[in-house]
């Protein structure tokens, strides 16, 4: 995970200081891309301990189609809690998205199962996209998260935005387009959850894995992590570790929780730090 310790240096020594929507503040630096061969191990942060629970349940609860927070909360998950109504809606986001965005025609789109199609049946293909940016329901950037949502629009409009999948020399390779990263506790995250969505669709399709590219348009530090960033700085790498899906579900919705193992995961001690809401 070199490649993360350097983005973290490259903004904490280039980026310019800037207010932000949240009050906190940020230094940021604009268009960044950093990318993971899957073959090299899986790109799970060693420099911190994360929360594997929380990013396999985001990741299986976003593929369900669900936008309420109830299935996080039920399996002990609460990154999603702060943006939320007290009913637990988060409005249309990434689930909504991903399995029924609504045409103009009325009809409800699958692109998760559309993309899956396209992957098995036209693997050549330069269209295998997932898309989040549904402009008709985007936020209103002057109320709260749980007032847009309240309201039936997003609670934040998607940061992982766009996906596009690759198939080469029988390997499945991903990128994914981030407009805005929070470098010390989103990026991590959405790392090893685009690593995690990459094998299993890999497994879906009988293909290898290939590389993970992740493009970050606004990458930034909040003003509250900069101690923590710093200390993270001063860790040494260790290696990664290994993923292991121990059956091959019926479809690429029919994944749970205890199908996934991580071998050999040392981490170094997690680093706590605020989070911006
Ligand atoms: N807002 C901001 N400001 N940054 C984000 O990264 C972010 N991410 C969201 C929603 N809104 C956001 C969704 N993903 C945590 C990590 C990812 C995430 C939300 C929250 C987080 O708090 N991580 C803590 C541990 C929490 C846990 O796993 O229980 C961490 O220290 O990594
Ligand atoms: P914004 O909508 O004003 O850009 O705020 C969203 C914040 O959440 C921003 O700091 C980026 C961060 N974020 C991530 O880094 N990764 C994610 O997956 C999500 C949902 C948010």
């Amino acid at each position: 995970m070199k490649q993360y310790l350097e983005l973290l240096r490259d903004v904490m020594d280039n980026g310019v200081d800037k207010g932000d929507r949240t009050g906190t503040g940020a230094r940021s630096v604009f268009g960044r891309q950093v990318r993971y061969d899957l073959a090299e191990g899986f790109p799970l942060l060693t420099t911190k301990k994360l929360h594997i629970r929380s990013i396999l349940h985001e990741l299986l609860w976003f593929l369900s189609g669900e936008t309420n927070i109830r299935y996080l909360k039920e399996n002990g998950v609460s990154i999603w809690d702060e943006w939320a109504t007290p009913e637990g809606e988060l409005g249309p986001v990434y689930g909504a998205q991903w399995r029924n965005w609504q045409g103009a025609d009325g009809q409800k789109y699958d692109q998760i199962s559309a993309l899956v199609e396209s992957l098995k049946n036209n693997p050549d293909s330069r269209r295998h996209i997932i898309n989040g940016w549904n402009v008709a329901l985007l936020p209103d950037e002057k109320q709260k998260p749980w007032e847009n949502a309240a309201a039936g629009k997003m609670a934040l409009p998607p940061c992982h935005v766009l996906y596009q999948f690759y198939v080469a020399n029988g390997k499945l390779s991903a990128s994914l387009y981030i407009r805005s990263n929070d470098l010390f506790l989103g990026n991590p995250y959405n790392t090893a959850s685009l690593a995690f969505l990459t094998h299993m669709l890999a497994q879906q399709c009988d293909l290898d894995v290939g590389e993970i590219v992740l493009s970050i348009g606004d990458a930034h530090i909040y003003s509250n992590h900069f101690e923590q960033v710093e200390t993270q700085l001063q860790r040494t790498p260790g290696p990664l570790p290994q993923l292991k899906i121990h059956r091959k579900p019926d479809s690429i919705f029919d994944y749970r929780f205890d199908d996934f193992e991580i071998v050999g995961y040392e981490a170094q001690a997690h680093i706590k730090a605020p989070i911006a809401v």
